[in-house]
């Protein structure tokens, strides 16, 4: 199992990135602690300098599975589904701009809260018509690229917008582009989808990336989720991607990093 963990390159507010501030140190501890990858949240391509993390992630040795894009809407408030056009291009062309940053890291850009929310005088309707051109857009721009997207379920509490497996699964026949898939995250399938292994099987090949957190959003073994059965079926679906740990930073940040590894590199699986 090739372990990641989410990694911030900038400052930002979303509390389950547990590491944030300077990238070496961070990604020489991660590295220490017997990870195999950093996930990278990147607000702006704009603001990092690819060739530099380059240099440092294999210093290290670690892989940069995929790339968050989620900051923009915390940091910034793009998002695909806004009323205000500008908005909804400035999105689109955000997701473009990461597109040679993944295929420099054959990386997938995941599309988390980028995908945004219903605004007041928005129809569900609208919004999602929205979220598929966008969607297609940037699948149709990233495919040359041999890049790939992935849509991320999200729960009820953050959008109403695709918020389980079963939704994801609707979604990825409406925008119908071979390289766009999914994001599953354990923390928001917990809430949302009623058995956490079916909806894995379910998605089979079309899960393109995979996220770990507890019943608690905090670092797995933390909470309730069995986790062994769960990366059975992930990895029952031939699934050769990253695990990411996506957490709170409690206790604090490097406990939560160490206690994840040792807990998911202790279990006794099928494989
Ligand atoms: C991001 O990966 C995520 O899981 C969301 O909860 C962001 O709000
Ligand atoms: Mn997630």
């Amino acid at each position: 199992m090739k372990l990641s963990i989410v990694l911030s390159t900038q400052p930002a507010q979303f509390n389950a990135v547990a590491f944030k501030g300077d990238l070496e140190a961070n990604m020489a501890k991660i590295a220490g602690w017997g990870y195999d990858g950093v996930e990278l949240a990147i607000r702006d391509p704009r603001l990092i300098d690819p060739e530099q993390i380059d240099a440092i992630a294999r210093k290290y040795g670690l892989t940069v599975p995929a790339i968050g894009t989620g900051q923009a809407w915390g940091e910034e408030g793009l998002s695909f589904p806004d009323p205000d056009p500008k908005i909804r291009r400035a999105a689109i062309e955000r997701v473009k701009s990461h597109i040679p940053v993944a295929a420099r890291f054959d990386a997938v850009i995941i599309i988390g809260l980028l995908r945004g929310i219903v605004k007041p005088g928005v129809s569900q309707e609208q919004a999602m018509s929205w979220v598929i051109e966008a969607l297609q857009e940037c699948s149709d721009a990233a495919a040359p690229h041999g890049v790939r997207l992935a849509l991320e379920p999200i729960n009820r509490y953050e959008t109403s917008l695709i918020n389980n497996v079963a939704d994801g699964l609707d979604l990825i026949e409406r925008v119908a582009a071979d390289n766009f898939g999914l994001l599953l995250d354990t923390f928001h399938m917990n809430i949302e989808d009623a058995s956490i292994e079916d909806s894995i099987r379910a998605a089979g090949d079309r899960i393109f990336h995979f996220h770990v957190a507890d019943s608690n959003r905090w670092y797995p073994g933390a909470g309730h989720i069995d986790f062994r059965s769960v990366l059975d079926a992930l990895f029952a679906t031939g699934y050769q991607g990253f695990v990411s740990g996506e957490f709170m930073p409690l206790p604090d940040a490097d406990t939560a990093a160490q206690k994840a590894i040792r807990y998911l590199r202790g279990l006794k699986r099928d494989e």
